[in-house]
Order: C-alpha cells, then sequence, then structure tokens
C-alpha cells in the first residue's frame, strides 16, 4: 500500500487525530493506498499556514517573474514525473494510463506554464482622464484561495484552480476528491520540491460534508472558493460562502447536447461524437450526453456511431490499448448502473451496451426515450448517450436548451451561416463546431444555468483571483 498525506506548511503530515481512509482502485475493486483523513481542524491548521504565508510569507510581494520561474519549475517536475502522476490517477479513479499519460498530466503542467506566462505578459489598464489626473489598474492577490477539485481529471482540474490562484500571488488550501488523492499530495511534494515557500501550496484530504470541504467554505480567513463538482453540491457551497460574502467560483454538472445536422460530415460527427460521450467512461462534465440528429441522416448515424461504440476497448485502464476504464467507485456504478433501469423502465431501449465486467458499463447507446424523460434530463455522468431524432434547426435548439444545464453543446454542419445561428442561440458557456474538447486557455470556461457560476482560464480566472483595483492620481 502506498501512502499519502496532507501537506500543510511545506511539511507532509497525517492528521491531528491520526485518521487515514483507504483509496479503492477500481479495476481491482482492492484498497491500493492509504491516504490521511483530515478534519475540520485539519483544514483550519492548513487555512492558517496559507493565511500567514500570504500574510507575511515572500510569495504575494514578489514579481511576476520570479513566481513564474518557480510555477515553470513545478510544470517540469511534473513533466519528470509523469509515469508516477499518471499511475496515481489512472489508479485512483480508473482511467485509461493512455489518458492520463497523452493528456492529464501535460495538460496539468501546461496549466503551470500558462498562467505563469499569462500573469507576467496581460497587461492592466490605463483610462484617458481630463488633463490633470491619471487613472490605471492594478490587480492585487486576494489572498487565501481553497479549490475543492472532483475526482474526474483529478490531477489536471487541481492544477486549473491551483496555477492561476498561484500565479496571481495567491496562497492555496487544495482538497481534492475522496476518491481520488493521490496525485494531489504528489503535487504538493513537487511543488516544494520547485522552491514553492512553505504555506503557499497546502493539499488537506478528506470528506466533503461535516469535514475539510465544509470547513474550508465556512471559514472566514477564505478569500476565494473555486469548485468543481455537482450542481447540489454547488448550492450548498454558495449558502456555506455567503455567510462570509466569500466570491465563489463554480463548475457544476452539464447534460452536453450534440447536434448532428443531414449536411455534416458524419464521418467526423461519428468520430468527435464517441470522443464526446465515452472518454473518460463518460465522466466528464462537459460529455456528450444527449445527441440529437437530424432525421434524414438518423438511421445512418446511428448505425456508424454504434459500431464506433462497439468498437472501444473496455478493460484494465492499466492496459495502454484500454479505451474504456471502470466507473470510479461502486457509489458512481450503482448510479450509472441505476439509470440504465431506469431508461428501460420508462420505455426507452439500449441499442448497445450495458452492465459490464466489475464496475464498468459498456459504451450504452439508448434510443426510444422522451425528452422530458429522466435519462435525458439528469447527468448521468458515465458511458451512456441518449440519441433522439429532429426535424429542423429551430426543434434542435430548443430539445438542446430544454434542461437545466448549460455548459456545453456541440454542433455537426457544413452550413457556415447555420453554424454562428446555432451557436448563438444555445444558452451554454461554450459552443463546439465540428469538434470537441479543443481549448484555448485564455478563453472563457464555465457554465450557463444549474451548470456554473463565474468563469475561469485567461483573464477570467484573473478577475476572480485578484481584486482589480483602479489608482487614480493627480499628475498636475
Ligand atoms: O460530487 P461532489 P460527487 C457530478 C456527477 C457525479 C455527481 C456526484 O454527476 O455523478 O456530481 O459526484 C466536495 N462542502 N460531478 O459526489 O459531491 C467533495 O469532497 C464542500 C460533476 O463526487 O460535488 C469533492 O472534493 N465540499 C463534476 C467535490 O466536492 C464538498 C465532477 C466534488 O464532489 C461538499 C464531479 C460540501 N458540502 C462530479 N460536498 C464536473 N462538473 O465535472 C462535497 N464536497
Amino acid at each position: 500500500m502506498e501512502s499519502f498525506g496532507h501537506v500543510i506548511a511545506g511539511e507532509e503530515v497525517a492528521s491531528a487525530d491520526g485518521t487515514t481512509f483507504e483509496s479503492v482502485d477500481p479495476w481491482t475493486r482492492e484498497p491500493w493506498a492509504t491516504v490521511a483523513l483530515g478534519s475540520a481542524d485539519d483544514a483550519g491548521r492548513a487555512v492558517l499556514a496559507a493565511r500567514s504565508a500570504f500574510d507575511e510569507g515572500p510569495w504575494p510581494r514578489m514579481g511576476f517573474a520570479e513566481r513564474g520561474a518557480i510555477l515553470h519549475r513545478l510544470a517540469d517536475l511534473l513533466e519528470k514525473h509523469i509515469d508516477e502522476l499518471a499511475a496515481a490517477d489512472t489508479t485512483d479513479m480508473g482511467k485509461p494510463i493512455t489518458q492520463t499519460t497523452g493528456h492529464d498530466v501535460p495538460r496539468a503542467a501546461r496549466n503551470f506554464r500558462f498562467f505563469a506566462d499569462h500573469a507576467q505578459l496581460t497587461p492592466a489598464e490605463t483610462f484617458p482622464m481630463p488633463a490633470g489626473h491619471h487613472a490605471y489598474t492594478q490587480y492585487d492577490p486576494v489572498g487565501v484561495a481553497a479549490a475543492i477539485a472532483p475526482w474526474n481529471f483529478p490531477l489536471m482540474m487541481a492544477s486549473w484552480k491551483v496555477a492561476p490562484a498561484l500565479a496571481w500571488g495567491n496562497t492555496v488550501v487544495l482538497k481534492p476528491a475522496e476518491q481520488s488523492p493521490a496525485s494531489a499530495t504528489i503535487l504538493a511534494r513537487l511543488a516544494i520540491e520547485a522552491g514553492l515557500p512553505p504555506g503557499v501550496f497546502n493539499v488537506v484530504h478528506g470528506f466533503g460534508p461535516n469535514s475539510v470541504g465544509q470547513a474550508l467554505t465556512e471559514s472566514p480567513l477564505v478569500d476565494r472558493i473555486t469548485f468543481t463538482g455537482e450542481s447540489a453540491t454547488g448550492r450548498l457551497i454558495s449558502r456555506a460562502a455567503a455567510a462570509n460574502l466569500t466570491p465563489v467560483s463554480l463548475e457544476m454538472g452539464g447534460k452536453g447536447a450534440n447536434i448532428v445536422f443531414a449536411d455534416a460530415d458524419l464521418d467526423q460527427a461519428v468520430s468527435w461524437s464517441i470522443q464526446a460521450i465515452y472518454s473518460n467512461s463518460g465522466q466528464v462534465c462537459l460529455a456528450g450526453s444527449r445527441l440529437y440528429v437530424q432525421r434524414e441522416v438518423y438511421e445512418e448515424f446511428l448505425a456508424r456511431f454504434t459500431a464506433a461504440a462497439d468498437a472501444l476497448v473496455l478493460g484494465d485502464p492499466k492496459d495502454p490499448a484500454t479505451q474504456i476504464g471502470p466507473l470510479s467507485s461502486w457509489e458512481h456504478f450503482t448510479k450509472v448502473a441505476g439509470y440504465l433501469d431506469l431508461a428501460t423502465a420508462a420505455g426507452a431501449r439500449l441499442h448497445t451496451g450495458g452492465v459490464g465486467e466489475g464496475w464498468s458499463v459498456r459504451p450504452t447507446v439508448v434510443v426510444g426515450a422522451g425528452q422530458r424523460d429522466r435519462v435525458t434530463q439528469e447527468e448521468i455522468f458515465g458511458p451512456v448517450v441518449v440519441v433522439l431524432p429532429f426535424d429542423d434547426e429551430a426543434d434542435a435548439v430548443a430539445a438542446a436548451n430544454d434542461t437545466p444545464y448549460g455548459l456545453n453543446a456541440m454542433l455537426f454542419t457544413q452550413d457556415l451561416s447555420r453554424a454562428h445561428r446555432v451557436a448563438r442561440a444555445l444558452r451554454v458557456g461554450t459552443v463546439w463546431v465540428n469538434c470537441f474538447f479543443v481549448r484555448d486557455l485564455r478563453a472563457p470556461f464555465g457554465g450557463a444555468k444549474n451548470s456554473g457560476v463565474g468563469r475561469e482560464g485567461g483573464t477570467y480566472s484573473r478577475e476572480f483571483f485578484t481584486e482589480p483595483k483602479a489608482v487614480i492620481m493627480e499628475i498636475s
């Protein structure tokens, strides 16, 4: 068994009361790591360490270049330790090793490099004023940021929050998800090696309600809360944060609509649509889990899509040949499997797929569901797509917008005008046209409706992790 502690004030430590929990490998269904189990006390210790590193330490007082050099060193170390980090996430939550080595760890390193450079290179504003006065903006760090991360992209999502917070001069307490704790401790060990001063980046393991997560959201010493997870949890966090008027950034669930028009390049549409729902076993907030296909091409698309889904290799996530691993935990497996029962009980049909070996679900295609069925409306967070036909553009847009979520949508068409028109009509934070998951880290990332509050990425992260200050001076 491997062992992972909290990292507080530059030291890897046990919980104050010495308790631990086990992280379970969802493929073997055996525990593989012992992890410090934090409490509100441990969260409090970490917040105090972050507070004093912010109030008295060098980090917020350094120049961007100096901080950036340390963050680049951390990115170098992530790349050097790619195998260890990839194995940690793959073993913790079951995503294929080719995804952790090919995407998650490189993207985590890129997040640190990008935000280090972005903070250094982004200009602030000056405002022309009547003669005699001059106004400019200054982006001051805010203080202590609490980052509460999910288990579906453990290292990558943590870095997406931690990197901008640090680059802008804040100190951080990260609470990784209890299902995927290992890579956060490794990240914090590497941060010490990279030269981050003690207390600048802290990690506390534990659960959410009545535990570390809740304590962080209730702390009056925390200045910002950034969270990714379930919409219901986002509501709880908002409520807790309101007591101290702590600003929150919430990235929550999704039920991505993927609209395939009859004029689409069907090879391209099938290939992206498969990735959109089955990569990471559908445990992606951006998953294209509602597939609307124009009636003229519905049968042909369904046949091609189903063949591609059936061809995906499900198996041991540590095997490089595997394309789909198990679901992240027993609890999550039962949730996803429950939706399959719900779909059939409501009169829909599994065109292909169903429950697989252990805690896995095979790439599943649900047909015959209604727009208002739970399987079409709720986030399943598994390799389960609902395919529905539509007649015209207006129908497609109405159906796509008809959920409580609004994180993202995809559309496939060769008609340029329609692409712009539909992109404008969709009430979501991101629209991908003829592609999926392609990102520019400067672009806003976040959701409309129940999918999010606030945006992250580029200057949007700067807005959140700084106090923009106007300075007006008399110069006459
Ligand atoms: O989420 P939670 P869970 C969705 C997905 C999934 C469902 C449940 O549909 O099936 O959420 O997953 C911490 N105060 N997404 O249970 O509970 C928790 O410890 C403070 C979508 O894992 O929201 C973990 O670190 N923190 C999603 C983090 O919140 C609390 C990614 C997320 O856990 C807390 C993950 C509290 N009261 C799940 N309660 C996405 N948007 O990508 C929990 N936490």
